[in-house]
């Protein structure tokens, strides 16, 4: 299920794959949005690259092992149940994930088998004690200087002073991998590639981990404690962490041994072009995973995308709190295109952490239903177009500013608006390339005001231009904005009368011929109770 290659190697996006202890909330769809942003705005710079974007459920471990004991489940059962909110979620959101991989699948399995007898067959995987902190909510060990004690109403306990998540003291003895002999290999790779995470402040907190002396990293669990996982090769006593496991899905996904194709996965898209994460598990993507790699001799990925927390009143939404906010119910609300908007919209800077509200969802799912799904309405009211039902269209090249000096400035604006989207989408700033089209949008609405298409004191010429003008504004907007919200951004390039074959990302060019048959009236959003 991989895609074939015809020589391009497909365009490769990943997001983490989830733990599914319980349902899905906007976070998850936060990550899963942003990868679809950038695997649609792909396809439209190149429809001609197949595109690879994997997703999938994260189902060993201690935390997964815990959530089905505690509803007293065999937790492959418990994950089939929950895995499913996660591929429901993906489909009424409009996600376009090609793979979803659950870790529980023997393709996977044996992959994650297989890389381990790579590592240790050259030499990278040894056995020894290790005792630490360890969190189960995080899947991890933290050091003691990122531990801190606790009391709570007579109990005394400790947690990690980086997630908050409880810690619990673990001693035994498990296999390590060699981590600490890829502390220079890694540094020079960051070095090499300052470009590689985003955006630039996520690669300065990669290279200050990256001062600290690496540590080996434990990699297996006693089987009398983990034994929902992936037995060690030849040592069935002991069960292999779940971060290497789930690690080992961005390779499993994309056909991974590939004994095969012979070309290190590279026809069915190997390196990924992106892997969208959240800032919680960058260590991991950024440190170990990059390590793995390198001791299997495979290209790193291009870019690590690494994005903020949705809060719920200034605290992260996360599963194991419960402060979540339901992304189907807002769906359900609203449609995907308009949670999907908010999401890009306002987390789509990536850089800080943004507090979700239903009010502000509804704030600004009301500024694009204005700006859009009004200015579609007045630049076909009946009154304009009983007025130039006589006057040919002219084209939007043709456009000159003789007569009013309202069209010049806004002709500027719509010839630079393609580029400037595009500038912002490749340094990864989904945020600021959603408000240069909500710019042009609200200048085109500020054009309709001043000129008065509709009053018989703007002659049928100047108000002909300023239709134009204002359907070339919403043709450039529809085409750049299908990444972010595809259903609607259909809707108008249909009503717009732009053939199927013109939505590309060329197309977005100004005076680009498009515009065909406009259908007055169309509404594109049905919100009256908003
Ligand atoms: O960590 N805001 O799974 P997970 C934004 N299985 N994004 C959020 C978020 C929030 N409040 N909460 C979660 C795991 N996310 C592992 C990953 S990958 C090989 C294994 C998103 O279910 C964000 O992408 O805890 C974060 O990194 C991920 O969900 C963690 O999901």
């Amino acid at each position: 299920s991989t895609p074939a290659g015809n020589g391009i190697k497909p365009y490769y996006i990943t997001t983490p794959i989830f733990y599914p202890n319980a349902a899905p909330h906007i976070g998850h769809l936060h990550s899963l949005v942003v990868a679809d942003i950038y695997a649609r705005y792909a396809k439209l710079a190149n429809a001609d690259r197949p595109v690879h974007f994997v997703n999938g459920t994260d189902e060993h471990g201690l935390k997964i092992q815990n959530a089905a004991k505690g509803k007293g489940m065999d937790p492959l059962e418990f994950c089939d149940e929950l895995s499913v909110h996660f591929r429901k979620l993906i489909e009424k959101a409009n996600v376009g994930v090609t793979r979803f991989t659950r870790t529980t699948e023997k393709q996977h399995c044996d992959a994650v088998s297989h890389l381990w007898k790579e590592l240790d067959a050259r030499n990278l995987i040894y056995k020894g004690r290790h005792e630490g902190w360890y969190s189960v909510s995080d899947e991890t060990f933290y050091p003691a200087t990122q531990v801190a004690k606790q009391e709570k109403d007579g109990e005394e306990y400790y947690i990690s002073t980086t997630s908050g998540s409880r810690v619990e003291w673990q001693e035994e003895e498990n296999y390590k991998f060699k981590l600490s002999a890829f502390q220079s290999s890694l540094v020079a790779h960051y070095t090499a590639n300052p470009d590689v995470v985003q955006p630039p402040q996520f690669h300065a907190d990669v290279m200050n981990a990256l001062q600290e002396p690496l540590d080996d990293l434990s990699i297996s669990r006693k089987r009398s404690r983990l034994s929902w996982g992936i037995p060690v090769p030849n040592d069935p006593e002991h069960t292999i962490y779940v971060w290497i496991d789930a690690l080992t899905t961005y390779l499993s996904s994309a056909g991974y041994p590939w004994s095969a194709t012979g070309d290190k996965g590279y026809s069915a898209g190997w390196p990924p072009d992106i892997q969208v994460i959240g800032k919680d598990i960058l260590r991991f993507h950024a440190i170990y995973f990059p390590a793995m790699l390198q001791a299997l001799d495979l290209p790193l990925a291009k870019r690590l995308l690494t994005h903020s927390h949705w809060t719920v009143d200034r605290a992260k939404m996360s599963k194991s709190v419960g402060n979540v906010a339901d992304p189907i119910q807002a769906i359900d609300e609203l449609g995907a295109d308009l949670v999907r908007y908010y999401l890009a919209r306002v987390g789509g800077r990536f850089k800080e952490d943004v507090d979700w509200s239903r009010e502000q969802l509804i704030k600004h799912s009301k500024e694009i239903i204005s700006l859009l799904g009004n200015l579609y309405l007045r630049a076909t009211s009946a009154r304009i177009m009983s007025r130039l039902s006589s006057v040919p269209r002219p084209s939007v090249a043709d456009i000159t500013d003789t007569g009013t000096a309202m069209l010049g400035p806004f002709l500027a604006i719509l010839k630079r608006l393609p580029s400037r989207v595009e500038q912002h989408m490749q340094l990864f700033q989904v945020a600021d390339a959603i408000e240069v089209a909500l710019e042009a949008l609200q200048e085109a609405n500020l054009l309709m005001t001043v000129a008065q298409p509709w009053h018989k004191s703007t002659s049928p010429t100047v108000a002909a231009d300023v239709q134009a003008l204002i359907f070339e504004t919403l043709r450039q907007c529809g085409i750049l904005l299908q990444p972010i919200m595809p259903e609607k951004t259909t809707v108008l390039l249909d009503a717009l009368g732009v053939p199927t074959a013109q939505r590309t990302l060329a197309d977005a060019a100004f005076g680009r011929p498009g515009v065909g048959d406009v259908r007055p009236g169309v509404r594109l959003f049905n919100m009256q109770n908003l």
